[in-house]
């Protein structure tokens, strides 16, 4: 048996959902499966990263509670900065909780992450009303949202049972649920986008648990979509150059499948 694998342009034909669809027409567009994971302290340095790395990547990841100076002004800009360079912007808050409070923690708070945030994730442990939560305030926004089914971290108890329950749980909810964050390709539905975490261009360790992967392992072999790369840009003497770099690594193990 032959496996088609399918281009970018086929896969966003292949999306009801406008985000997931949006995401692959930009990563046919721009040419990157990248995601940038600008994991940096404050809202100057995010702005920066964002402007200068933009170019480069489908997805901006944010941790928005790890920047020292918050403002609405940030998320102005940062706005702003997503449609001239036309990327998406993903707050990477891996929401836990039941309905109920993921329902307040996404809409309000300090950081109003639906009124900005076109993507974000969250964690299958409390069950499926964490999905109705989150769905509760972003479907009329059209925002989506990505299933933890696996993590990169050393002794994740995401694994087995619980991956193949999260994946489920996903696949029963395709009007809010676009993907997965995950190690390998996990679902067979082309509209179901797979972002992995975890990836430099040496495979490696942290020192707290972080497990590296190369843009190659995660695309060619795990059959993943997009590679999230956060220290190997953020931390690099040039993250501008380091950018075009795994942009230019993960595009060209996409382009290889096709060989
Ligand atoms: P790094 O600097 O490339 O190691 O950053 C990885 C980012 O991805 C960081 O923001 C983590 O919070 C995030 N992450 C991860 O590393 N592993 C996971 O399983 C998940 C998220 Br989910």
């Amino acid at each position: 048996e032959v496996k088609k694998v399918l281009t970018y342009v086929e896969r966003a034909a292949q999306c009801t959902h406008p985000l997931s669809k949006r995401l692959f027409s930009i990563m046919q567009e721009k040419r990157t499966n990248l995601a940038l994971s600008a994991d940096v302290n404050t809202a100057a340095e995010l702005i920066q990263m964002a402007d200068s790395i933009g170019p480069y990547i489908c997805v901006l990841k944010t941790h928005i509670d790890i920047i020292e100076d918050f403002s609405a002004d940030l998320i102005q800009k940062l706005s702003s900065l997503a449609a001239k360079h036309n990327f998406i912007i993903f707050e990477d808050r891996k929401f836990a909780d039941i309905g109920n409070t993921v329902k307040q923690q996404y809409g309000g708070g300090m950081y109003r992450i639906s009124e900005w945030a076109d993507i974000i994730n969250a964690h299958a442990v409390p069950g499926p009303g964490i999905i109705q939560g989150l769905k509760e305030v972003g479907a009329t926004k059209n925002r989506a949202c990505l299933m933890l089914a696996q993590m990169s971290s050393k002794g994740t108890l995401a694994k087995d049972t619980y991956t193949a329950e999260s994946v489920k749980m996903a696949e029963g909810n395709k009007d809010f649920v676009i993907g997965f964050i995950c190690t390998e390709k996990l679902s067979s539905d082309p509209a179901m986008l797979h972002m992995t975490p975890g990836v430099q261009l040496s495979a490696g360790v942290d020192g707290l648990g972080q497990q590296y992967l190369t843009p190659q392992e995660v695309i060619t072999n795990r059959e993943s979509d997009v590679i999230i790369v956060g220290r190997g840009i953020t931390q690099s003497a040039n993250p501008m150059q380091a950018a075009k770099e795994y942009q230019e690594a993960g595009f060209l193990a996409y382009q290889a499948l096709f060989n």
